[in-house]
């Protein structure tokens, strides 16, 4: 690779990635980080440490940045990020991990990030700077707008769509041919049987279990 690659955030998400990019032997030439997880061998070994504002010492045709920073319901973190370098010039990396499975004339957008496990199914669209986590579930036919994150395990069947900011939560399920809005929140294990208006939050019904009293009460 004639680029530098750097990771910014330095959590969770981003030491996934980096498990990934080491597997395909791409080195990181540096994070950029407030806070690095340092229990991480993967993380501490990177030899540069920058602020982001560094990045900007770079020519975007230096370097490929990486979005290490994850997502969840409610933080714009990691769609800003994306957002501020994208408008500055500077490039993404699309990070494919080498467990997953993309069908064939899928198009997938820059920044999209394919986690362990995931599978997009053939002539999917996935928009760009969106994350399909491990084991999550993309099928044939579908549009999964910019800035998604399809949480481990959460599975779209054929033909289904989102808008952009979406985030389907892990276990979830989006039976066939279904459109969801932007900002949209699915709650884990949600099961997703009709159409989505945009800036709505599913939650799946919650089993509350009571303990019986014993025979002997
Ligand atoms: O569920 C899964 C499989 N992954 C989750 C992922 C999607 O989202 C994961 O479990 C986490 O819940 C979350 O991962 P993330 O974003 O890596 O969370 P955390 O471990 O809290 O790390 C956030 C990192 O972003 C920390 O290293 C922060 O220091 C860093 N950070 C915060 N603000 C920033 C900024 N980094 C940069 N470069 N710039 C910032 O403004």
């Amino acid at each position: 690779m004639n680029r530098k690659v750097i990771m910014i955030g330095g959590g969770g998400h981003a030491k996934a990635l980096v498990d990934i990019l080491h597997k395909q032997y791409i080195d990181i030439f540096a994070i950029s980080s407030p806070k690095i997880d340092k229990d991480s061998p993967l993380l501490s070994s990177i030899e540069n440490v920058l602020v982001d504002d560094d990045i900007y010492k770079f020519n975007p045709d230096e370097i490929y940045l990486v979005n290490g920073i994850g997502s969840i319901p409610g933080n714009a973190l990691r769609a800003q990020v994306f957002d501020k370098f994208k408008n500055a010039g500077y490039e993404f990396m699309t990070v494919i991990s080498d467990s997953s499975v993309v069908g064939h004339n899928c198009k997938i957008e820059m920044g999209v990030q394919i986690m362990h496990g995931a599978i997009v199914n053939i002539d999917s669209v996935i928009g760009e700077n969106t994350l399909i986590n491990s084991g999550g579930i993309v099928e044939h036919d579908c549009k999964i707008g910019k800035h998604n994150h399809i949480a481990p395990g959460a599975v779209l069947c054929g033909a289904s769509s989102t808008g952009e900011k979406v985030h389907i939560g892990a276990g979830a399920s989006v039976i066939q041919s279904i459109e969801i809005g932007k900002n949209v929140v699915i709650g884990a294990g949600a099961v997703v049987t009709s159409n989505v208006a945009s800036n709505s939050v599913c939650y799946p019904a919650r089993i509350s279990i009571k303990k019986l009293a014993s025979e002997n009460e």
